[in-house]
């Protein structure tokens, strides 16, 4: 079994799409063991995507994560890092499949839907950085 970390972003919040997102992620054999709605503030979102802020979207990026509400997850499963990864289809809506989330709930690269983390070593910072030990029992 492996732990991913995924966001339900503002955007697809905002228009009403969590409770969709969470149906495909049961539906997809995965086990939600932490989930939390915050309202990330413009620091904590920094910190969140520290490895972008070299990036020229980094502004507008955390901006965008700190502009409403958001439900951060761990999901299980095995393979769930890559499989997460597929569910939601490429970071660009215009280029994801059909039948993915980002296809379906997306509206442009900046305002994708979801979040899913790339790496073992990323998904291990992603999911300490929101959650503790005692949250994911
Ligand atoms: P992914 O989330 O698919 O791993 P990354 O790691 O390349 O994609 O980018 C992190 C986040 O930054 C993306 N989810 C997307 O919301 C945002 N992003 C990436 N490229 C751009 C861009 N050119 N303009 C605005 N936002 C972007």
């Amino acid at each position: 079994m492996e732990r991913t970390f995924a966001i339900i972003k503002p955007d697809a919040f905002a228009a009403g799409n969590a409770g969709k997102i969470i149906a495909r992620i049961y539906e997809e054999g995965f086990k939600i063991v932490g989930m939390k709605k915050l309202f990330l503030s413009r620091k904590e979102a920094e910190g969140f995507y520290y490895v972008h802020r070299e990036r020229p979207f980094f502004g507008e990026l955390t901006e965008f994560m700190s502009r409403g509400p958001c439900i951060v997850m761990v999901l299980e499963a095995a393979d769930a890092i890559n499989r997460w990864r597929k569910v939601m289809g490429a970071t660009n809506p215009e280029e994801a499949e059909a039948g993915t989330l980002r296809k379906e709930f997306g509206t442009f690269i900046g305002e994708n839907a979801t979040h899913g983390s790339d790496a073992p070593e990323t998904a291990a910072f992603e999911i300490s950085y929101f959650f503790s030990g005692l949250e994911l029992l």
